[in-house]
């Protein structure tokens, strides 16, 4: 079994240890539920490519990555990334990307939220893979430029899922209140 992030820990010195869950860790919300924590202290490592070169974003699994506020942060125009460029540029495969330890020299950003943390937990290059860190090692270590890069929609969070307010009235409502359909359906912040 290929356990190269961890290995490359291990050489390196870091000293932090790898946790393996074999019901899987590839979403943050897979990987919330898996170490037990808030879905907000998972780090998701994002690729993009921003002014022509691959870029990583470390977004709290809370948050849904702006991709204006990236592009002002690392350079416009923004893309994310496909499965491939991911790779090449970080060496590992999307659900496992660690947020250091990269196969190319990547810029790092990182989601100010995640200092608000005590700890967090980002992907060891597997999908079945995490480890703990304290934010500020994790910034240190990725050599991240922190930015504000989550979508403010009302407080930025991501809520699930909650009844419109205007369907709060109950039975009576000519809604009925059953479909939700200001519900998000895809993007990252669900991963
Ligand atoms: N192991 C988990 C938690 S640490 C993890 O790696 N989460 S993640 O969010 O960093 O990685 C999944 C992300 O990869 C998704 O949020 C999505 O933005 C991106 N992604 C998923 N599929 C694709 C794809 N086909 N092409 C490009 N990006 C993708």
């Amino acid at each position: 079994m290929m356990r190269r992030f961890e290995v490359w820990l291990a050489d390196s010195g870091i000293g932090v240890s790898v946790k393996h869950f074999p019901a899987g860790t590839r979403t943050a919300v897979d990987a919330a539920v898996a170490v037990g924590c808030d879905v907000g202290q998972i780090v998701k490592s994002l690729v993009f490519v921003a002014a022509g070169r691959p870029v990583v974003a470390l977004v709290s699994g809370a948050n849904r990555l702006d991709e204006s506020r990236l592009g002002a942060a690392a350079g416009r125009p923004v893309t994310k990334a496909d499965a491939e460029v991911a790779r090449s540029a970080t060496g590992y495969s999307i659900g496992g990307v660690p947020p250091f330890g990269h196969a190319t020299d990547v810029p790092v950003f990182m989601d100010r939220d995640l200092l608000g943390y005590q700890v967090v937990w980002a992907a060891a290059g597997r999908p079945d893979s995490v480890f703990e860190i304290d934010p500020d090692r994790l910034r240190e270590l990725s050599d991240a430029t922190v930015a504000d890069l989550k979508v403010m929609v009302g407080d930025g969070q991501l809520h699930l899922p909650t009844r419109p307010a205007r369907y709060a009235s109950g039975p009576t409502s000519p809604h009925g209140g059953e479909v939700n359909s200001d519900l998000p359906t895809s993007g990252e912040a669900t991963n």
